[in-house]
């Protein structure tokens, strides 16, 4: 049974700000850090609940707001096998963060155990991490309150970027299956990671030190801690590295100031020479993006499209060359935010499809394929390998030396990438990877497609529920007859594209235009905006 004193004792220490509503959002709860208190508590017990219900698989809680400013924070849930939360939780998980006494918090869970047949007699594990925020902290504390009412075994990670924690949980539930993934500690993923990188590479160095931009964040001691494991196969050179120092955190750096900006952050202006590449991760080191200096320095981006485009090409080439072809199938993930050249440069090559903006969608989509690539254009992704691929790729038996080089390479590349989720760190390495076997310079890589220009606003408008969009975001089903005008109005510019869908994150909508040229986006953007608003 519930412990209700003990509940209602804890509960009591971590009151509600009385006019905040709380919402379990595309990438959990995310606000400002000051204003968790209440919710880090109540996820604890809801962590706790989800292991029940599991049957004591582990479950993880990352506390952190990722790219977002240094004041705010976030926390999310982590599924057994390292995924995010199963979708019909999100809304528990908000009911329970808005709930305003103690009587209607135990109430709340006494008739969610029963609807959703929890036993409370099952052990309840988890284990949580945080990034380098100020706020986390105070936020973990009431995070082991919120563990300790509800009678968890938790295991405190200390700081660690997300994706390493979503690796240890999937270790944690899978040590001892034949579906083992590792050894569930920071150093179990930093010496797997590094170990297929120099499988993968072999002889073949990269041809310069690469740049990475840390974000001033919690990507920093990853990179510190994988960097003297890549031996001599490949220099990091760690930049933005200040994560004790208050208010830098994605400050005018970063992966989404990258994105964002579409320029190079102003802190590496006299590190990069022209020439060189740079990576930059976010705050908590899920989304990579690259860029480099071109002879005349001017600046060009990498993003997850070019990334996805590089690796889905090397990788089709492997799957050729080890005489697959037919066995396995690649298939490449996007949304709506992908550029038109990068689509086309894709459905060339392999099957595409398209979903909804939000890692669960990309995600759930890519475990169709045999080997299912996805990125979002702002540099979260991975690459998943099916059960029945890796099964194939373990028992094929290969006809020449050269058949078995390839599949020896893609047996790496199952080692190499994050299967739970998208991970800078791994990317940056398979990119590198890449990159080694091609021989490519940032600009080689580049030169796969050319990228429409394109321009992403936010309009700010009265309510944005008004706005429901249908074909995975790229048509506007209600307000009724804008879709229409949207319309009528991009058939007037060449190669145009435009869709408008609202914010999942924030108070806004989001309007996304491509064409053939710089003028032609700007006007297209700006005109849909006015329609919009
Ligand atoms: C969240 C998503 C990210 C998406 C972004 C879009 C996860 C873990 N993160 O950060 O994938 O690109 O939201 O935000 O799913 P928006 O809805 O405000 O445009
Ligand atoms: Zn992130």
């Amino acid at each position: 049974a519930l412990n209700v004193p003990l509940l209602s004792e804890l509960y009591d220490k971590h009151p509600k700000p009385a006019h905040i509503t709380f919402q379990y959002g595309t990438a959990g709860f995310r606000t400002l850090g000051d204003q968790l208190d209440s919710v880090l508590f109540r996820m604890g017990v809801l962590a706790g609940l989800r292991s029940k219900k599991l049957d004591g698989k582990t479950i993880g809680v990352m506390v952190t707001a990722s790219h977002n400013p240094e004041a705010d924070n976030g926390v999310k849930l982590v599924d057994p096998r390292g995924e995010m939360l199963e979708t019909s939780w999100e809304s528990h998980a908000t009911a329970l963060a808005n709930v305003n006494t103690a009587t209607e918090f135990v109430d709340a869970l006494d008739a969610f155990v029963k609807a959703v047949k929890i036993d409370l007699s099952k052990p309840a594990r988890v284990v949580y991490a945080r990034d380098t925020r100020p706020s986390g902290p105070a936020l973990v504390a009431a995070l082991e309150d919120g563990l300790k009412a509800i009678g968890a075994e938790a295991h405190d990670e200390g700081v660690q970027t997300t994706p390493i924690l979503h690796y240890i949980v999937r270790c944690l539930n899978t040590k001892g299956t034949k579906d083992e993934y590792g050894e569930p500690t920071p150093d179990g993923y930093y010496n797997k990671l590094a170990t297929a990188y120099k499988k993968l590479v072999g002889t073949k160095t990269t041809l310069q030190p690469l740049v990475v931009d840390c974000a001033n964040g919690v990507g920093f001691f990853a990179i510190e801690k994988i960097a003297p494991l890549l031996d001599s196969h490949i220099k990091l050179v760690p930049q933005n590295v200040a994560v004790d120092t208050l208010g830098v955190l994605n400050h005018a750096c970063g992966a989404d100031f990258v994105k964002t900006q579409q320029k190079l952050p102003p802190s590496l202006a006299s590190v990069l020479k022209p020439g060189e590449r740079a990576c930059s991760l976010d705050g908590d080191a899920d989304r990579l993006m690259y860029y480099y200096l071109d002879e005349r320095g001017q600046f060009h981006m990498l993003d997850g499209d070019k990334i996805a485009a590089l690796v889905t090409a090397f990788i089709s080439d492997l799957v050729k060359g080890s005489g697959l072809e037919g066995k396995i199938e690649v298939g490449v993930v996007q949304t709506a935010y992908a550029n038109g050249s990068s689509t086309k440069y894709m459905e060339d090559r392999v099957p595409v499809r398209c979903v909804p903006t939000g890692v669960k969608h990309l995600h759930h989509a890519a475990e169709h394929f045999s080997v299912g690539v996805y990125f979002e254009a702002n540099g979260h992704g991975t690459v998943l390998f099916s059960p029945s691929c890796l099964e194939t790729l373990r028992t094929h038996e290969p006809s020449t030396p050269a058949h078995a080089t390839s599949l020896k390479h893609l047996l790496s590349l199952t080692e190499l990438i994050n299967q739970a989720v998208g991970d800078a760190v791994s990317d940056m390495l398979l990119v590198e990877a890449v990159l080694a076997h091609r021989s490519y310079s940032g600009e080689q890589w580049d030169s796969l497609y050319a990228d429409l220009p394109n321009r992403l606003v936010k309009v700010s408008v009265p309510n944005r529920n008004v706005f429901k969009t249908e074909d995975a975001e790229r048509r506007l089903v209600s307000p009724p007859g804008l879709q229409t005008k949207l319309d009528e109005l991009v058939r007037k510019y060449e190669g145009g594209r435009t869709f408008v869908r609202p914010s999942g994150t924030e108070d806004v909508v989001r309007v996304y235009a491509e064409a053939r040229s710089r003028g032609h986006v700007d006007e297209l953007a700006f005109k849909v905006a006015g329609i919009v608003y």
